[in-house]
């Protein structure tokens, strides 16, 4: 049998997180393995498994989960200062859990390019 996607566990509460926000649509908690001070993941409740994988009737989906980001962003206190917000998409992106999340990072200055 296929193990569970961990980030469908989550968004149904069967699995822990320290949740930040939920609604309809969208899910975010914080990061097991956070590579910044606020380091946040916002997914949406329906399973995608990659950004290969959104088609044009996610549009409004996809643009929800970046005004949560935004609004994140303001109440954790990182808008002001910068933040960055991205989806790694494959293997070469380094995506390692497969349901689409927004990384959403701040509250250190960072580097650019990402290596
Ligand atoms: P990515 O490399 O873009 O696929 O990022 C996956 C992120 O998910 C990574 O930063 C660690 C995080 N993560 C993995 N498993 C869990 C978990 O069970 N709980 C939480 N809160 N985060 C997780």
């Amino acid at each position: 049998m296929n193990k569970p996607c961990i980030f469908c566990e989550i968004a149904a509460g069967r699995m822990d997180a320290e949740l930040i926000h939920q609604d309809d649509q969208v899910v975010a908690f914080r990061d097991i393995h956070p590579q910044a001070p606020t380091h946040v993941l916002i997914i949406p409740r329906r399973h995608i498994e990659s950004m290969t994988e959104i088609e044009a009737a996610d549009a409004e989906l996809i643009g929800h989960m970046h005004l949560t980001a935004k609004t994140l962003a303001e109440s954790l206190g990182i808008a002001e200062t910068g933040f960055r917000s991205i989806f790694n998409c494959g293997r070469d992106a380094g995506q390692t859990v497969w349901h689409i999340h927004l990384h959403l990072m701040g509250g250190r200055s960072m580097g650019w390019p990402p290596w």
